[in-house]
Protein backbone atom coordinates (compact mmCIF):
# COMPACT_ATOMS: atom_id res chain seq x y z
CA UNK A 1 0.00 0.00 0.00
CA UNK A 2 1.21 3.49 -0.93
CA UNK A 3 0.99 6.62 1.93
CA UNK A 4 -2.38 7.77 2.38
CA UNK A 5 -2.97 11.42 0.79
CA UNK A 6 -3.36 13.81 3.47
CA UNK A 7 -7.28 14.62 1.35
CA UNK A 8 -8.11 11.07 2.25
CA UNK A 9 -7.70 11.20 5.93
CA UNK A 10 -10.07 13.24 7.69
CA UNK A 11 -7.71 14.87 9.84
CA UNK A 12 -4.08 16.04 9.65
CA UNK A 13 -3.99 16.30 13.64
CA UNK A 14 -6.08 14.71 16.62
CA UNK A 15 -5.64 15.98 19.76
CA UNK A 16 -6.70 13.83 23.05
CA UNK A 17 -7.64 15.94 26.11
CA UNK A 18 -9.18 19.27 26.76
CA UNK A 19 -6.63 19.63 29.88
CA UNK A 20 -4.36 22.16 29.77
CA UNK A 21 -1.83 20.81 27.66
CA UNK A 22 -4.30 19.82 25.03
CA UNK A 23 -5.92 23.23 25.13
CA UNK A 24 -2.89 25.12 23.90
CA UNK A 25 -1.89 22.28 21.62
CA UNK A 26 -4.97 22.67 19.70
CA UNK A 27 -4.42 26.38 19.27
CA UNK A 28 -1.10 25.70 18.11
CA UNK A 29 -2.00 23.17 15.54
CA UNK A 30 -4.44 25.24 14.19
CA UNK A 31 -2.23 28.54 14.27
CA UNK A 32 -0.05 26.36 11.83
CA UNK A 33 -3.20 25.47 9.33
CA UNK A 34 -3.87 22.20 10.03
CA UNK A 35 -7.16 20.36 9.81
CA UNK A 36 -7.21 19.55 13.30
CA UNK A 37 -9.86 18.56 15.95
CA UNK A 38 -9.76 17.94 19.40
CA UNK A 39 -11.12 14.75 20.94
CA UNK A 40 -12.37 14.85 24.52
CA UNK A 41 -13.68 12.13 26.56
CA UNK A 42 -15.45 14.53 29.18
CA UNK A 43 -18.65 16.41 28.03
CA UNK A 44 -16.32 19.82 28.24
CA UNK A 45 -13.42 21.20 28.76
CA UNK A 46 -10.94 21.60 31.43
CA UNK A 47 -9.60 18.12 32.30
CA UNK A 48 -8.12 17.99 35.63
CA UNK A 49 -9.94 21.42 36.36
CA UNK A 50 -12.79 19.96 35.40
CA UNK A 51 -13.02 17.12 37.00
CA UNK A 52 -11.75 17.36 40.15
CA UNK A 53 -14.05 19.83 41.83
CA UNK A 54 -14.12 18.15 45.44
CA UNK A 55 -14.17 20.64 48.50
CA UNK A 56 -11.38 21.96 48.57
CA UNK A 57 -9.31 21.64 45.36
CA UNK A 58 -6.83 24.08 44.46
CA UNK A 59 -3.60 24.98 43.47
CA UNK A 60 -0.58 24.07 44.83
CA UNK A 61 1.22 26.36 41.97
CA UNK A 62 1.22 29.96 42.54
CA UNK A 63 -1.73 31.07 40.09
CA UNK A 64 0.50 33.71 38.62
CA UNK A 65 3.18 30.79 37.53
CA UNK A 66 0.17 27.86 36.83
CA UNK A 67 -1.52 30.23 34.20
CA UNK A 68 -0.67 30.20 30.25
CA UNK A 69 2.57 32.83 29.34
CA UNK A 70 1.98 32.44 25.60
CA UNK A 71 -0.06 35.45 24.84
CA UNK A 72 0.77 38.83 26.51
CA UNK A 73 -3.03 39.62 26.14
CA UNK A 74 -4.07 36.96 28.17
CA UNK A 75 -1.77 37.87 30.77
CA UNK A 76 -2.92 41.31 30.84
CA UNK A 77 -6.66 40.34 30.46
CA UNK A 78 -6.93 37.81 33.42
CA UNK A 79 -7.22 38.51 37.27
CA UNK A 80 -6.14 35.56 39.42
CA UNK A 81 -8.03 36.68 42.86
CA UNK A 82 -6.34 34.34 45.02
CA UNK A 83 -2.17 33.22 45.18
CA UNK A 84 -3.45 29.53 45.18
CA UNK A 85 -6.41 29.63 42.89
CA UNK A 86 -9.44 26.97 43.64
CA UNK A 87 -11.18 24.63 41.01
CA UNK A 88 -13.99 26.95 40.06
CA UNK A 89 -11.81 29.53 38.91
CA UNK A 90 -9.51 27.70 37.66
CA UNK A 91 -11.91 25.81 35.28
CA UNK A 92 -13.24 29.26 34.47
CA UNK A 93 -9.89 30.61 33.22
CA UNK A 94 -9.20 27.27 30.97
CA UNK A 95 -12.84 27.97 29.62
CA UNK A 96 -11.72 31.90 29.09
CA UNK A 97 -8.63 31.32 27.49
CA UNK A 98 -10.74 28.88 25.18
CA UNK A 99 -13.28 31.01 24.11
CA UNK A 100 -10.66 34.42 23.71
CA UNK A 101 -8.68 31.71 21.13
CA UNK A 102 -12.44 30.22 20.02
CA UNK A 103 -10.69 27.05 20.15
CA UNK A 104 -14.29 24.93 21.10
CA UNK A 105 -14.58 24.96 17.70
CA UNK A 106 -12.14 22.66 17.22
CA UNK A 107 -13.26 20.58 20.27
CA UNK A 108 -15.82 17.36 20.08
CA UNK A 109 -16.95 16.02 23.84
CA UNK A 110 -18.18 12.88 24.69
CA UNK A 111 -15.49 11.16 22.94
CA UNK A 112 -13.37 8.65 24.23
CA UNK A 113 -11.30 6.90 22.57
CA UNK A 114 -10.88 3.04 22.09
CA UNK A 115 -8.35 2.50 20.30
CA UNK A 116 -5.80 3.49 18.01
CA UNK A 117 -4.06 1.84 14.83
CA UNK A 118 -1.04 2.71 12.99
CA UNK A 119 -0.74 2.32 9.06
CA UNK A 120 3.02 1.46 8.79
CA UNK A 121 2.73 1.16 4.96
CA UNK A 122 0.13 4.40 4.46
CA UNK A 123 1.38 6.56 7.76
CA UNK A 124 -1.73 7.39 9.23
CA UNK A 125 -3.47 6.39 12.64
CA UNK A 126 -7.23 4.63 13.03
CA UNK A 127 -8.84 6.20 16.13
CA UNK A 128 -11.88 4.20 17.34
CA UNK A 129 -14.17 6.07 19.58
CA UNK A 130 -16.36 4.05 22.83
CA UNK A 131 -19.55 4.79 20.99
CA UNK A 132 -18.52 3.07 17.68
CA UNK A 133 -17.28 6.09 15.52
CA UNK A 134 -13.80 5.40 13.57
CA UNK A 135 -11.93 8.06 12.47
CA UNK A 136 -8.40 8.51 10.65
CA UNK A 137 -5.55 11.37 11.03
CA UNK A 138 -1.81 11.85 9.91
CA UNK A 139 -0.69 12.92 13.26
CA UNK A 140 -1.96 12.16 17.01
CA UNK A 141 -0.93 14.48 20.03
CA UNK A 142 -1.85 13.18 23.31
CA UNK A 143 -2.73 15.05 26.11
CA UNK A 144 -4.45 12.16 28.38
CA UNK A 145 -3.10 13.45 32.06
CA UNK A 146 -0.85 12.04 34.07
CA UNK A 147 -3.38 11.81 37.03
CA UNK A 148 -6.22 11.07 35.36
CA UNK A 149 -7.63 7.48 35.85
CA UNK A 150 -8.77 7.55 39.48
CA UNK A 151 -8.44 4.03 41.18
CA UNK A 152 -10.72 3.24 43.91
CA UNK A 153 -9.90 0.79 46.56
CA UNK A 154 -10.95 -2.71 46.22
CA UNK A 155 -12.63 -3.32 49.06
CA UNK A 156 -15.46 -6.29 49.49
CA UNK A 157 -18.92 -5.13 49.71
CA UNK A 158 -18.39 -1.65 48.08
CA UNK A 159 -21.22 -2.04 45.91
CA UNK A 160 -23.78 -2.82 49.04
CA UNK A 161 -23.36 0.48 50.69
CA UNK A 162 -26.74 2.24 51.15
CA UNK A 163 -25.30 5.50 51.49
CA UNK A 164 -23.88 7.57 48.79
CA UNK A 165 -20.03 7.06 47.78
CA UNK A 166 -17.82 8.38 45.04
CA UNK A 167 -13.83 8.76 44.50
CA UNK A 168 -13.04 12.53 44.78
CA UNK A 169 -12.28 12.45 40.77
CA UNK A 170 -16.09 12.04 40.67
CA UNK A 171 -17.24 14.44 43.05
CA UNK A 172 -20.81 15.46 41.60
CA UNK A 173 -21.15 18.92 39.68
CA UNK A 174 -24.23 19.71 41.68
CA UNK A 175 -24.19 20.67 45.01
CA UNK A 176 -23.52 18.39 47.83
CA UNK A 177 -25.20 19.37 51.41
CA UNK A 178 -22.88 17.98 53.92
CA UNK A 179 -24.90 19.58 56.67
CA UNK A 180 -25.11 17.13 59.41
CA UNK A 181 -24.19 14.00 57.38
CA UNK A 182 -21.49 10.94 59.18
CA UNK A 183 -18.95 11.39 56.58
CA UNK A 184 -16.39 9.17 55.87
CA UNK A 185 -12.78 10.18 53.86
CA UNK A 186 -10.46 7.50 52.72
CA UNK A 187 -6.76 8.46 51.76
CA UNK A 188 -4.40 10.93 53.04
CA UNK A 189 -2.52 11.96 50.23
CA UNK A 190 -2.40 15.66 48.89
CA UNK A 191 -6.20 15.27 47.90
CA UNK A 192 -7.48 13.67 51.09
CA UNK A 193 -5.90 16.51 52.65
CA UNK A 194 -7.24 19.49 51.06
CA UNK A 195 -10.98 17.79 51.02
CA UNK A 196 -10.60 16.54 54.89
CA UNK A 197 -9.51 20.40 56.18
CA UNK A 198 -12.96 22.00 53.90
CA UNK A 199 -14.99 19.93 54.95
CA UNK A 200 -14.37 19.25 58.95
CA UNK A 201 -16.58 22.08 59.78
CA UNK A 202 -19.75 21.41 57.82
CA UNK A 203 -20.20 17.72 58.12
CA UNK A 204 -21.99 16.24 61.28
CA UNK A 205 -18.95 13.94 62.00
CA UNK A 206 -16.37 13.33 59.77
CA UNK A 207 -14.01 9.94 60.30
CA UNK A 208 -10.41 10.35 58.47
CA UNK A 209 -9.55 6.49 57.62
CA UNK A 210 -5.75 6.84 57.19
CA UNK A 211 -3.10 4.05 56.44
CA UNK A 212 0.29 6.00 56.00
CA UNK A 213 0.58 9.88 57.33
CA UNK A 214 2.04 11.96 54.47
CA UNK A 215 4.02 15.16 55.83
CA UNK A 216 2.42 18.39 54.80
CA UNK A 217 2.99 21.75 55.36
CA UNK A 218 0.73 25.24 55.55
CA UNK A 219 -0.10 26.65 51.70
CA UNK A 220 -0.38 30.22 53.43
CA UNK A 221 -3.23 30.99 50.65
CA UNK A 222 -4.15 34.95 50.31
CA UNK A 223 -5.93 36.74 48.14
CA UNK A 224 -4.68 39.11 45.56
CA UNK A 225 -6.01 42.53 45.37
CA UNK A 226 -6.52 45.20 42.04
CA UNK A 227 -2.71 46.45 42.97
CA UNK A 228 -1.34 43.52 43.83
CA UNK A 229 -2.20 41.89 40.52
CA UNK A 230 -1.35 45.06 38.57
CA UNK A 231 2.18 44.83 40.09
CA UNK A 232 2.39 40.78 38.98
CA UNK A 233 1.36 41.53 35.14
CA UNK A 234 4.50 44.44 35.30
CA UNK A 235 6.53 41.39 36.54
CA UNK A 236 4.95 39.15 34.62
CA UNK A 237 8.16 38.56 32.20
CA UNK A 238 10.21 38.61 35.56
CA UNK A 239 8.52 35.65 37.28
CA UNK A 240 8.44 33.22 33.84
CA UNK A 241 11.79 34.24 33.61
CA UNK A 242 13.06 33.18 37.23
CA UNK A 243 10.51 29.67 36.97
CA UNK A 244 12.48 28.88 33.75
CA UNK A 245 15.38 28.74 35.97
CA UNK A 246 14.34 27.12 39.05
CA UNK A 247 14.13 22.84 39.20
CA UNK A 248 10.57 22.93 40.22
CA UNK A 249 9.80 25.68 37.69
CA UNK A 250 8.41 27.80 40.35
CA UNK A 251 9.63 30.72 41.73
CA UNK A 252 11.17 29.35 44.97
CA UNK A 253 15.04 29.19 44.62
CA UNK A 254 16.70 26.39 46.46
CA UNK A 255 19.38 27.82 49.53
CA UNK A 256 22.58 27.47 48.33
CA UNK A 257 24.24 28.34 51.39
CA UNK A 258 24.67 24.57 51.82
CA UNK A 259 23.22 22.74 54.76
CA UNK A 260 26.54 21.58 56.95
CA UNK A 261 27.80 25.42 56.15
CA UNK A 262 25.33 26.68 57.99
CA UNK A 263 24.50 26.43 62.11
CA UNK A 264 21.88 24.60 63.10
CA UNK A 265 20.43 28.04 64.86
CA UNK A 266 21.00 29.06 60.88
CA UNK A 267 18.46 26.49 59.48
CA UNK A 268 15.93 26.60 62.14
CA UNK A 269 15.61 30.45 61.29
CA UNK A 270 15.07 29.64 57.95
CA UNK A 271 12.58 26.75 58.21
CA UNK A 272 10.66 29.00 61.14
CA UNK A 273 10.25 32.14 58.09
CA UNK A 274 9.37 29.15 54.84
CA UNK A 275 6.99 27.84 57.07
CA UNK A 276 4.97 30.69 57.13
CA UNK A 277 5.51 31.51 53.33
CA UNK A 278 3.74 30.72 50.94
CA UNK A 279 3.77 27.59 49.01
CA UNK A 280 6.22 25.41 48.09
CA UNK A 281 8.88 27.72 49.36
CA UNK A 282 9.12 25.06 52.69
CA UNK A 283 10.28 22.10 49.94
CA UNK A 284 11.70 23.75 47.24
CA UNK A 285 13.56 26.96 49.05
CA UNK A 286 15.21 25.12 51.15
CA UNK A 287 18.79 23.49 51.44
CA UNK A 288 19.37 21.06 48.41
CA UNK A 289 21.15 18.58 50.82
CA UNK A 290 17.10 17.68 52.39
CA UNK A 291 16.15 16.14 49.10
CA UNK A 292 19.75 13.98 48.46
CA UNK A 293 21.20 13.02 52.29
CA UNK A 294 19.73 10.86 54.84
CA UNK A 295 21.31 13.04 57.41
CA UNK A 296 19.89 16.40 56.57
CA UNK A 297 16.72 15.13 55.63
CA UNK A 298 15.67 13.70 59.13
CA UNK A 299 17.03 16.56 61.00
CA UNK A 300 14.42 18.84 58.83
CA UNK A 301 11.55 16.17 58.89
CA UNK A 302 12.34 16.20 62.91
CA UNK A 303 11.57 19.79 62.41
CA UNK A 304 8.02 19.61 60.60
CA UNK A 305 7.16 17.00 63.26
CA UNK A 306 7.65 18.96 65.86
CA UNK A 307 5.60 21.56 64.36
CA UNK A 308 2.83 18.79 63.70
CA UNK A 309 3.06 18.20 67.88
CA UNK A 310 2.49 21.66 68.40
CA UNK A 311 -0.66 22.27 66.36
CA UNK A 312 -2.24 19.00 67.44
CA UNK A 313 -3.59 19.12 70.82
CA UNK A 314 -3.54 15.08 71.41
CA UNK A 315 -0.19 13.98 71.50
CA UNK A 316 -1.16 10.28 70.86
CA UNK A 317 -2.96 11.80 67.56
CA UNK A 318 -0.03 13.91 66.68
CA UNK A 319 2.44 11.18 66.30
CA UNK A 320 -0.17 9.37 64.46
CA UNK A 321 0.14 11.84 61.79
CA UNK A 322 3.68 11.91 61.63
CA UNK A 323 5.20 9.71 59.01
CA UNK A 324 7.86 7.00 60.37
CA UNK A 325 8.33 5.62 57.44
CA UNK A 326 9.92 8.10 54.94
CA UNK A 327 11.20 11.16 55.26
CA UNK A 328 9.66 14.84 54.14
CA UNK A 329 9.92 15.18 50.55
CA UNK A 330 10.40 11.58 49.68
CA UNK A 331 6.52 11.47 48.07
CA UNK A 332 4.80 14.50 46.61
CA UNK A 333 4.13 16.73 49.56
CA UNK A 334 0.85 17.82 49.85
CA UNK A 335 -0.06 21.76 51.10
CA UNK A 336 -2.48 22.43 53.66
CA UNK A 337 -4.69 25.08 55.25
CA UNK A 338 -5.49 23.94 58.66
CA UNK A 339 -5.19 20.32 57.99
CA UNK A 340 -3.71 19.77 61.24
CA UNK A 341 -6.34 21.79 63.35
CA UNK A 342 -9.08 19.51 62.32
CA UNK A 343 -7.76 17.08 64.52
CA UNK A 344 -8.45 19.20 67.42
CA UNK A 345 -12.31 19.35 66.65
CA UNK A 346 -14.82 16.98 68.58
CA UNK A 347 -16.62 16.06 65.22
CA UNK A 348 -13.44 14.22 64.03
CA UNK A 349 -11.97 11.13 64.31
CA UNK A 350 -8.76 9.74 63.02
CA UNK A 351 -8.68 5.37 62.27
CA UNK A 352 -5.31 4.55 62.21
CA UNK A 353 -5.61 1.73 59.62
CA UNK A 354 -2.09 0.71 60.06
CA UNK A 355 -3.53 -0.67 63.75
CA UNK A 356 -7.32 -1.99 62.19
CA UNK A 357 -7.07 -2.55 58.71
CA UNK A 358 -10.31 -2.37 56.92
CA UNK A 359 -11.79 -5.42 56.20
CA UNK A 360 -14.88 -4.72 54.30
CA UNK A 361 -17.48 -1.90 52.99
CA UNK A 362 -21.03 -2.98 54.82
CA UNK A 363 -24.57 -1.60 53.48
CA UNK A 364 -24.28 0.68 56.75
CA UNK A 365 -20.68 1.72 56.41
CA UNK A 366 -16.88 0.77 57.11
CA UNK A 367 -15.72 -2.01 59.11
CA UNK A 368 -11.91 -2.35 60.22
CA UNK A 369 -10.46 -5.08 62.07
CA UNK A 370 -11.59 -3.23 65.41
CA UNK A 371 -15.32 -2.20 64.79
CA UNK A 372 -18.10 -0.92 62.14
CA UNK A 373 -18.90 2.24 61.94
CA UNK A 374 -21.75 3.78 60.17
CA UNK A 375 -21.69 6.20 57.43
CA UNK A 376 -24.19 8.60 55.02
CA UNK A 377 -21.24 9.48 52.65
CA UNK A 378 -18.21 7.30 52.28
CA UNK A 379 -15.45 9.73 50.15
CA UNK A 380 -12.46 7.29 48.68
CA UNK A 381 -9.17 9.99 48.55
CA UNK A 382 -7.23 6.49 47.25
CA UNK A 383 -5.33 8.45 43.89
CA UNK A 384 -4.73 7.59 40.51
CA UNK A 385 -3.29 4.93 38.31
CA UNK A 386 -0.85 7.57 37.83
CA UNK A 387 1.68 8.36 34.64
CA UNK A 388 0.90 5.72 32.28
CA UNK A 389 -2.93 4.83 33.40
CA UNK A 390 -4.55 6.86 30.77
CA UNK A 391 -2.24 5.54 27.93
CA UNK A 392 -3.05 1.60 29.27
CA UNK A 393 -6.92 2.62 29.32
CA UNK A 394 -6.68 2.74 25.43
CA UNK A 395 -5.19 -0.15 23.07
CA UNK A 396 -2.54 1.57 21.36
CA UNK A 397 -1.26 -0.29 18.26
CA UNK A 398 2.23 0.65 16.70
CA UNK A 399 4.24 -0.56 13.89
CA UNK A 400 3.62 -4.05 13.90
CA UNK A 401 0.50 -3.96 15.50
CA UNK A 402 2.89 -4.44 19.12
CA UNK A 403 0.53 -3.02 22.04
CA UNK A 404 1.92 0.21 23.86
CA UNK A 405 0.62 -1.33 27.35
CA UNK A 406 2.99 -4.65 26.10
CA UNK A 407 5.99 -2.27 25.32
CA UNK A 408 5.53 -0.15 28.46
CA UNK A 409 4.84 -3.12 31.28
CA UNK A 410 7.81 -2.84 33.28
CA UNK A 411 7.39 0.69 33.40
CA UNK A 412 7.58 3.54 30.30
CA UNK A 413 9.94 4.22 27.93
CA UNK A 414 10.08 7.16 26.16
CA UNK A 415 12.31 9.68 23.93
CA UNK A 416 12.02 12.93 26.13
CA UNK A 417 8.91 11.66 26.94
CA UNK A 418 7.22 12.95 24.42
CA UNK A 419 7.55 9.73 21.78
CA UNK A 420 8.05 6.71 21.60
CA UNK A 421 9.92 4.19 18.91
CA UNK A 422 7.71 2.02 17.34
CA UNK A 423 4.89 4.71 17.31
CA UNK A 424 5.38 6.89 14.96
CA UNK A 425 3.32 10.00 14.58
CA UNK A 426 1.76 9.69 17.96
CA UNK A 427 3.09 12.42 20.63
CA UNK A 428 2.77 13.16 24.21
CA UNK A 429 2.49 16.14 26.04
CA UNK A 430 2.91 16.14 29.85
CA UNK A 431 4.01 11.98 28.97
CA UNK A 432 5.69 10.18 30.84
CA UNK A 433 9.38 10.30 31.67
CA UNK A 434 8.81 14.46 30.73
CA UNK A 435 9.13 17.01 33.48
CA UNK A 436 5.62 17.76 34.03
CA UNK A 437 5.45 15.93 36.96
CA UNK A 438 8.10 16.94 38.61
CA UNK A 439 7.51 20.75 38.11
CA UNK A 440 4.99 22.96 37.96
CA UNK A 441 2.73 21.31 35.47
CA UNK A 442 2.05 24.26 32.96
CA UNK A 443 5.49 25.31 32.97
CA UNK A 444 6.65 22.42 31.09
CA UNK A 445 3.32 21.68 29.31
CA UNK A 446 4.06 24.86 27.23
CA UNK A 447 7.51 23.61 26.32
CA UNK A 448 6.52 20.27 25.61
CA UNK A 449 3.75 22.11 23.39
CA UNK A 450 6.22 24.62 22.06
CA UNK A 451 8.55 21.32 20.87
CA UNK A 452 5.98 18.92 19.43
CA UNK A 453 4.66 21.89 17.43
CA UNK A 454 7.81 22.77 16.27
CA UNK A 455 8.47 19.51 15.53
CA UNK A 456 5.43 19.48 13.44
CA UNK A 457 5.95 22.01 11.57
CA UNK A 458 9.32 20.93 10.35
CA UNK A 459 8.25 18.07 9.36
CA UNK A 460 5.11 18.98 6.90
CA UNK A 461 8.33 21.28 5.80
CA UNK A 462 9.91 18.47 4.39
CA UNK A 463 7.20 16.82 3.48
CA UNK A 464 7.25 14.13 6.10
CA UNK A 465 4.86 11.81 6.67
CA UNK A 466 6.57 9.86 9.36
CA UNK A 467 8.32 11.25 12.48
CA UNK A 468 9.50 8.65 15.19
CA UNK A 469 11.54 8.64 17.62
CA UNK A 470 14.85 6.56 17.15
CA UNK A 471 15.07 3.02 19.47
CA UNK A 472 18.68 4.44 20.35
CA UNK A 473 17.95 7.84 21.45
CA UNK A 474 14.80 6.42 23.41
CA UNK A 475 17.26 4.04 25.06
CA UNK A 476 19.32 6.86 26.22
CA UNK A 477 16.98 8.77 27.49
CA UNK A 478 15.08 6.41 29.62
CA UNK A 479 18.62 5.29 30.83
CA UNK A 480 19.06 8.73 31.39
CA UNK A 481 15.91 9.17 33.51
CA UNK A 482 17.21 6.29 35.92
CA UNK A 483 20.21 7.78 36.32
CA UNK A 484 18.60 11.32 37.63
CA UNK A 485 15.94 9.08 39.94
CA UNK A 486 19.48 7.36 41.71
CA UNK A 487 20.54 10.81 42.79
CA UNK A 488 17.42 11.89 44.88
CA UNK A 489 15.93 10.26 48.17
CA UNK A 490 12.56 10.71 46.46
CA UNK A 491 13.80 7.13 45.03
CA UNK A 492 12.72 5.49 48.03
CA UNK A 493 9.41 7.25 48.33
CA UNK A 494 6.09 4.85 48.35
CA UNK A 495 3.96 6.95 45.97
CA UNK A 496 3.04 7.79 43.01
CA UNK A 497 5.79 9.27 41.43
CA UNK A 498 7.38 5.48 41.87
CA UNK A 499 4.86 3.95 40.12
CA UNK A 500 3.18 2.76 43.26
CA UNK A 501 0.02 2.08 43.94
CA UNK A 502 -2.42 -0.69 46.17
CA UNK A 503 -5.51 -1.10 44.17
CA UNK A 504 -3.60 -1.78 40.75
CA UNK A 505 -2.47 -5.40 40.55
CA UNK A 506 1.24 -5.93 40.40
CA UNK A 507 1.87 -2.49 41.91
CA UNK A 508 1.23 -2.57 45.55
CA UNK A 509 4.81 -3.25 46.93
CA UNK A 510 6.33 -0.20 45.57
CA UNK A 511 7.46 -1.18 42.83
CA UNK A 512 10.24 1.30 41.05
CA UNK A 513 8.71 2.79 37.53
CA UNK A 514 10.75 5.91 36.11
CA UNK A 515 8.05 7.44 34.91
CA UNK A 516 8.80 10.88 35.97
CA UNK A 517 12.05 12.97 34.57
CA UNK A 518 13.65 14.67 37.42
CA UNK A 519 15.99 16.38 36.47
CA UNK A 520 14.47 20.05 36.52
CA UNK A 521 13.06 21.89 34.58
CA UNK A 522 15.93 23.82 33.10
CA UNK A 523 17.94 20.94 32.52
CA UNK A 524 14.86 19.52 30.61
CA UNK A 525 14.21 22.27 28.45
CA UNK A 526 18.48 22.84 27.84
CA UNK A 527 17.64 19.07 26.28
CA UNK A 528 14.44 20.13 23.89
CA UNK A 529 16.68 23.13 23.08
CA UNK A 530 19.66 21.08 22.07
CA UNK A 531 17.53 18.76 19.94
CA UNK A 532 15.60 21.07 18.41
CA UNK A 533 18.30 23.24 17.01
CA UNK A 534 19.67 20.45 15.99
CA UNK A 535 17.59 19.43 13.59
CA UNK A 536 15.32 17.13 15.95
CA UNK A 537 18.41 14.87 16.77
CA UNK A 538 17.30 11.33 17.85
CA UNK A 539 13.71 12.03 15.97
CA UNK A 540 13.27 10.08 12.25
CA UNK A 541 11.65 12.61 9.85
CA UNK A 542 10.38 10.95 6.43
P1 LIG B 1 -2.20 9.86 46.49
O1 LIG B 1 -1.17 10.87 46.79
O2 LIG B 1 -1.78 8.65 45.74
O3 LIG B 1 -2.86 9.43 47.89
C1 LIG B 1 -3.74 8.36 48.00
C2 LIG B 1 -4.06 8.15 49.45
O4 LIG B 1 -5.05 7.13 49.58
C3 LIG B 1 -2.87 7.69 50.29
O5 LIG B 1 -2.99 8.24 51.56
C4 LIG B 1 -3.07 6.17 50.34
O6 LIG B 1 -2.46 5.55 51.43
C5 LIG B 1 -4.56 6.10 50.44
N1 LIG B 1 -5.09 4.83 49.96
C6 LIG B 1 -5.07 4.34 48.70
N2 LIG B 1 -5.66 3.15 48.64
C7 LIG B 1 -6.07 2.86 49.90
C8 LIG B 1 -6.73 1.76 50.46
N3 LIG B 1 -7.09 0.73 49.71
N4 LIG B 1 -6.99 1.79 51.78
C9 LIG B 1 -6.63 2.85 52.54
N5 LIG B 1 -5.99 3.92 52.06
C10 LIG B 1 -5.72 3.93 50.74
O7 LIG B 1 -3.42 10.49 45.67
P2 LIG B 1 -4.02 11.95 45.77
O8 LIG B 1 -5.25 11.97 44.95
O9 LIG B 1 -4.11 12.39 47.18
O10 LIG B 1 -2.95 12.87 45.09
C11 LIG B 1 -2.51 12.63 43.74
C12 LIG B 1 -1.89 13.86 43.16
O11 LIG B 1 -2.94 14.72 42.71
C13 LIG B 1 -1.13 14.74 44.08
O12 LIG B 1 0.17 14.34 44.29
C14 LIG B 1 -1.21 16.09 43.39
O13 LIG B 1 -0.21 16.22 42.41
C15 LIG B 1 -2.54 16.08 42.77
P3 LIG B 1 -0.97 4.90 51.30
O14 LIG B 1 -0.04 6.06 51.30
O15 LIG B 1 -0.96 4.14 50.00
O16 LIG B 1 -0.83 4.03 52.46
Amino acid sequence: MKRKAQEELDYEAVVIGAGVGGIYQIKRITDLGLRATLLEADEDLGGTWYRNRYPGARFDSESYTYGYSFSKELLSEWHWKERFSGQPENLRYLNFVADKFDLRQYMQFNCRVASMEWDDDAHFWTISLTDGRVLTTRFIVAGLGLLSTPTPPRFEGMESFEGRSWHTYHWPKEPVDLTGLRVAVIGTGATGIQVIAEIADQVGELTVFQRRPNWSAPLNNSPISEEEMADIRDRYDEIYELCAKTPGGFEHQPDRRGFWSVTEQERIELWDRLYDEPGFGIWLQNFAEIFTEEKANAEFSEYIADRIRQRVDDPAVAEKLIPTDHGFGMQRVPLETNYFEVYNRPNVELVDLSAHPIVRITPNGVETTETERPFDLIVYATGFDAITGAYDKIAIHGVDGVKLRDKWADGPITYLGLMVSGYPNLMMIAGPQGASASSNFPRSIEQAVNFLSELLEFSLAKGATRIEAAPEAEEEWTQHVQDMFARFLLRKGKGWITGYNSNVEGRESGVQRYGVYNGGAPKYHARLEAVRSNDFDGVSVR
